[in-house]
Parts: structure tokens; sequence; C-alpha cells
């Protein structure tokens, strides 16, 4: 049992750790750069503690520091939210040498995750349908050639060790093979101080589906069905729902189970998604994420449960407060994330927020670490929001979520309010008909001089 969370992030998920906690009756410790002395976070815990200078690097990234903290205000476990040291290997296995507990998987299972290689061979050992590719990591140009032609061009080539769109390189042809492979190579090295890198065909026009698992950590695990989150730009995901509108209830309760099974037998404990991309009905696994999602709010809409509360449960040792059986949907949520940013150029706009009005009503929930007269600094990233809605049907989310847009006041400060009204109008998200590709071809033939 812990009396006491230090909660490693800032913004809006750091209050949703800290509102977890306090249901639970357990005290919060909120830790910030010097940029957030004013931040809602510090304000909403129980105690706060500063650990260093604005850059993310010498603050919510510095190990030192959380542990340090950690150790002076006695707190009992550390939840990372997203971001940051949520999926750093070293932090959690740097947590268990301090007796300090983790709000999340195993140093392990992280480790395993964060390498694109292992995590893909893993999968695909549990019975988890992969994308075709690349036995394991490909040496040279030569053996890239020999699995291409295998494959079938198109072809994407991938660092191990990447993620978030970094280190990905398409090869249409074998013509585009050196330049493709050697680039994305070179991407790797740089970004991530690793040069592997593994093929796989390439898809199309997928969409990205994400499935949400649920371990204990001793065997059992369950899953909350999908999110359809291909409304993204540059990698950045805009806009999210559950359940996904191209899914059938037979195919989720399919590879529902294939992932609960698959994080079962590997003792997973926590929350995790597995990604896939979905296209002519089909699921291919791309990549394992070991923390809470940004976009888990839509998941605790249809399904009425509290996936933090769950999170600090399991890691208490105790078992799942659900079963599978007992995870059944209701209705329809969207979420849209509100950043601070220009639209259509989505350049980062921090600065002061004069008025701020969140909407409200049934089936609205506003995250945000937001108030009046709050500065947000430059130095992080820039979602400040996220609006997520709650319909007995698509329809009705899609209603509730253009009048909650409605309600919201975010004044001083430029942020992607527009963008989602535009969204609004747009018949193909009305219908569901999008893929991973729909929204940067969108804004390049609407916001693009030609
Ligand atoms: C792919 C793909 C097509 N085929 N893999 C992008 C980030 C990383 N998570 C995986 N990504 C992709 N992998 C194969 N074999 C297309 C993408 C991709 C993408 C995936 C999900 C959401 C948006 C995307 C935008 C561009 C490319």
């Amino acid at each position: 049992m812990f009396d006491k969370i230090l909660v490693a992030n800032r913004g809006e998920i750091a209050l949703r750790v800290i509102r977890a906690a306090r249901e639970m009756g357990i005290g919060s410790v909120a830790v910030h750069s010097t940029a957030d002395s004013d931040a809602m976070h510090v304000r909403m815990a129980d105690e706060s503690v500063c650990i260093g200078p604005a850059p993310g690097t010498d603050s919510y990234l510095s190990i030192p520091a959380i542990i340090a903290a950690a150790e002076i205000t006695g707190a009992d476990a550390i939840h990372p939210g997203y971001g940051f040291l949520s999926e750093n290997s070293v932090f959690v296995q740097a947590l268990q040498d301090h007796d300090i507990g983790f709000i999340g998987p195993t140093a392990e299972h992280i480790r395993i995750m964060g390498d694109k290689i292992s995590a893909k061979d893993t999968m695909k050992d549990l019975g988890v349908p992969c994308v075709p590719g690349s036995d394991g990591g490909v040496e040279s140009l030569d053996d890239a050639l020999t699995v291409s032609e295998g494959l079938g061009y198109p072809v994407i080539i991938k660092a191990t060790a990447g993620g978030g769109g970094r280190g990905m390189k398409v090869a249409k042809s074998a013509a585009e093979m050196p330049t493709a492979f050697r680039s994305a190579r070179a991407e790797g090295k740089s970004a991530f101080g690793n040069d592997e890198v593994y093929i796989e065909k390439y898809l199309t026009t997928p969409r990205h589906i994400e499935i949400q698992v649920f371990g204990d950590g001793k065997g059992k695990a369950v899953h909350l069905g999908e999110r359809d989150c291909s409304l993204q730009r540059r990698h950045q995901k805009v806009f999210e729902e559950a359940p996904g509108p191209s899914i059938s209830a037979d195919e989720r309760a399919a590879i529902g189970k294939v992932c609960a099974d698959a994080v079962a037998r590997i003792n997973y404990i926590g929350a995790g998604t597995i990604e896939f991309l979905y296209e002519k009905g089909e699921f291919f696994f791309i990549e394992m994420n070991t923390r809470l999602q940004v976009e888990h709010p839509v998941t605790e809409a249809i399904f009425g449960v509290d996936l933090v509360r769950e999170q600090i449960r399991v890691a208490e040792g105790h078992d799942l407060s659900f079963e599978q059986d007992d995870l059944v949907i209701n209705g329809h949520a969207i979420e849209v994330r509100i950043n601070a940013e220009t639209f259509p150029g989505f350049a980062p706009r921090p600065g002061k927020v004069n008025a701020y009005h969140a909407p409200g009503g049934l089936g609205v929930r506003m995250d945000s670490a937001l108030y009046a007269g709050y500065s947000i600094p430059p130095y992080y990233d820039s979602l400040i929001g996220k609006l997520i809605v709650h319909g007995r049907d698509r329809e009705s989310a899609l209603a509730r979520l253009d009048r909650a847009l409605g309600e919201l006041i975010i004044d001083g400060i430029e942020t992607s309010i527009p963008l989602f009204h535009a969204l609004l109008q747009e018949p193909d998200v009305l219908s569901g008909n999008y893929n991973i590709h729909w929204l940067e071809n969108w804004l390049e033939t609407k916001f693009t001089e030609k």
C-alpha cells in the first residue's frame, strides 16, 4: 500500500495522477523546474520539490534529482506520466535499487519494447500478427536489397532504436534503396546513437489502431478495445477516438484476445498499448508503448474505468479490479488535443493565458493544467489541454465535441481550436473515413499555396 506518490511529470498528466491518488487517500508530491514554480501541478499536489532549471534535461529528465526528491519527501512510489522518464529502463532500475516503487512495467519489459526489433520478435513469438519484414536487423545494403526483393517494393527502413517516426525511410524501388538505407542508418545514429535498422513491407494506406492492454504482473491481463489515432501530423496525434469507426465487435474481440493473452504470458504489469497498422481488415503489429498514453481518457470514457487508479492498484500488488467479461463498451468517445500553436502554421506559441473557461455539461471532460493568468513556458511541449467528449454513439459524440469546443475559451494565445472547428466541417471526419495520411493531405490541399 502506498501512502505517498511522487509524480515525475508536469501539466495535465501530473494533475491526472494527483487526482487519482487523492481519491485513493494517497498523498502526492509534485516535482517542478524553476520555470514551473507557478504551475497548476505544484499548486494541486500536497507537497512540491524544485528539481532543477527549466530545460527538461536538467529537471524532469534528471534521474538523480527525482530520486533525491522521492527520498527527502518519503514517497513510496513514482508515477512517471507519459514522455520524460516514463519508458526509461535505467530510471526504473535505479528506483528498484533505491527501494522506491515504480507505477509502470518492469525495467526488462521497457527495455524489450524500446528496442523495436526485440519488441517485434517477442510479439511474433507470442502470436501477435506483425508486418512482414526482415528477420531482425539488416547489416548491409546487399542484405537490404535481398530482403526487399523478397518482400516486394515499396518497403520501409526503420531504426531499431527509433520511434515517433524518426529514422524511417521509404524505398519505392531498388533504385531508391541505397539512399534510403544510408539515411535511415545515419538518422538512427544521430537521433538515438544506434545505426541498426530493420525492413518492413510498406503499407500504403493503413489506419493507426492501438489496443489498450492491462496486466496484473501475475499472469492475468485484459484488453480494453482499440483507439483509432490515424489523424496525425508529423507523428503527433491530434484527434483520437474509441471505438474505432472501422473495427467490428468480432475484430475487436479477436485482436483484443491476442493482445491480452500475449501480455499475460510475459507477466506484464500495468497499462500498455499495442500499436497496429490496420489495412484491408488485417492488423499488423508495429510497436508497443509501455506507459499510460495521452489518449487514455477515450478508453476510460467508453469502459467506465479509471486507468490511473488501476495502475496504482496493481503497482501495490493488488489483482485487477475487473475481468474481461466486466469490460463492456458504452457509447463513443473522442479526444482532441489542444496545443499552444498557430493554425494552420503549427508554430509553437507559448505565452500568457489571460482568460480560461473550460467547457462542461453531460459527457464532457477537460483535462488541462491551465488557469487564467498562467504563463505557458516555452521549454516543454505545446499540449495544453485535452477535450474528451462521450456520447451514446459516434454522431452524438461529434455533436457534443462541436458544442464543447464552442464553450472553450482560451484567451491571450493561439491554439489548435480552429483546427478542430475546421475538421468538424469535413465529411470524411464526420463519416470516419480517414487513414494515417488523411490529415497531412487535407492540410496540403486546403492550406498550402500552389
Ligand atoms: C509504417 C508505415 C507503413 N508501413 N510501417 C510511423 C511511426 C512509427 N510508429 C511507425 N510509422 C509507420 N510505420 C510500415 N510497415 C507507416 C507509418 C506511418 C504512420 C504510422 C502511424 C501513424 C501515422 C503515420 C504516419 C506516417 C507513417
